[in-house]
């Protein structure tokens, strides 16, 4: 076994990652530094491993290429079978981490249903890149090395599942992308990141606030249909009527500032609270928090508290999906950390 000091005189030894490759831009190509000709998940994860083998991390990295796709195209059925194979190497003595490569579009949903659904007993850590491996500057074999680095360090587990880009390290429930490019895309709220990452370094901003928890909730693939209803200057309260009869058993709302809407689009969320489909207010703007108001005690919506529009619909979706229709427990679940 190799035993590695790292700068801070810690040692780290082999330890054994599991990868899970999706694709995204991390296993992306560019095919020229001068035009916008990128393709997602162009390299498989025998070629990304072989990369991060030059590199001399003390890691036993096992891959697995589970989908070679942009995240745009992630859903219930890779959530299924990532989920399925995360529960059972977590489950195994001699796995100690888990890397599952991601896109950057849809990596804080997969991140969160993740965090939500699986136990804190090991460590699970998205990684994905800004820039294709072939571009000026990309960044993927960094993060990539970063996330072994966070994998491989037995204080990863016990803070839910982890984001790891640019040097940062997210907590799910905090991250989000904030940018449309460049390597710095990543932001956490209402925390910034929880710890710091170089290839040759960890630095923890605290201690684990989720030690040995069980899952939250159970994973179910086939999860209610949630629908985002995305607020904007002069919005019919039809939009409400369209989601509901197109099927919708929640609502979250993407507000104007704290979660506001027209008394229009308002009294037709509290209709629907009232035919038993569940309201979510959360908010359009990127950063802040949506706290509870007395009109929500008066009409039963929940609100999303740091939780953007596409966390917010997922934790709906698990609350229905685990049949918690009780707003003050849904309540409870937007409030805890
Ligand atoms: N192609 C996008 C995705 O897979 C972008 C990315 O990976 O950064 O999410």
């Amino acid at each position: 076994m190799k035993i590695v000091p790292d700068r801070y005189g810690k040692c780290m030894t082999d330890t054994h990652i599991e990868v899970f490759a999706t694709g995204g831009t991390i296993a992306g190509m560019a095919g020229s530094a001068t035009r916008r000709d990128y393709r997602p998940g162009q390299i498989g994860i025998d070629d990304l491993l072989a990369g991060m083998a030059a590199l001399g991390l003390p890691a036993k990295l096992v891959g697995h290429q589970f989908a070679n796709i942009g995240s745009e195209d992630i859903g219930p059925e890779l959530w299924r079978k990532l989920h399925e194979a995360a529960a059972q190497r977590m489950g195994d003595s001699a796995c100690q981490g888990i890397i599952i490569t991601h896109g950057t579009d849809t990596a804080e949903e997969t991140a969160f249903l993740f965090d939500q659904t699986l136990p804190t007993t090991k460590p699970v850590v998205l990684v994905g890149a800004m820039r294709p491996a072939d571009a000026v500057g990309s960044d993927g074999m960094r993060n990539f090395a970063n996330a072994v680095r966070v994998a491989s360090d037995p204080e990863a587990a016990g803070r839910g599942v982890l984001l790891v880009m640019s040097d940062h390290i997210f907590a799910a429930r905090d991250a989000r992308k904030a940018r449309t490019e460049g390597a710095n895309a990543f932001r956490g709220f209402p925390r910034g990141p929880v710890g710091h990452v170089t290839p040759a370094s960890l630095e923890w901003f605290g201690p684990p606030w989720r030690v040995d928890e069980p899952a939250r909730f159970e994973f179910h693939e086939n999860m209610p249909k949630v629908s985002i209803l995305y607020a904007y200057a002069g919005m019919s309260a039809e939009n409400v009527v369209q989601a509901l009869e197109g099927g919708a058993k929640g609502l979250v709302l993407a507000g104007f500032g704290h979660g506001n809407a027209s008394g229009g689009i308002r009294a037709a969320l509290a209709d629907a609270v009232a035919a038993g489909v569940p309201v979510v207010r959360a908010s359009r703007v990127d950063e802040g928090l949506v706290d509870r108001e007395p009109d929500d005690d008066a009409h039963g919506f929940i609100a999303a508290r740091a939780l953007g529009p596409p966390k917010a619909r997922i934790l709906l979706q698990l609350l229905l999906a685990n049949g918690i229709n009780d707003p003050v427990r849904a309540q409870q679940a937007f409030d805890r950390r």
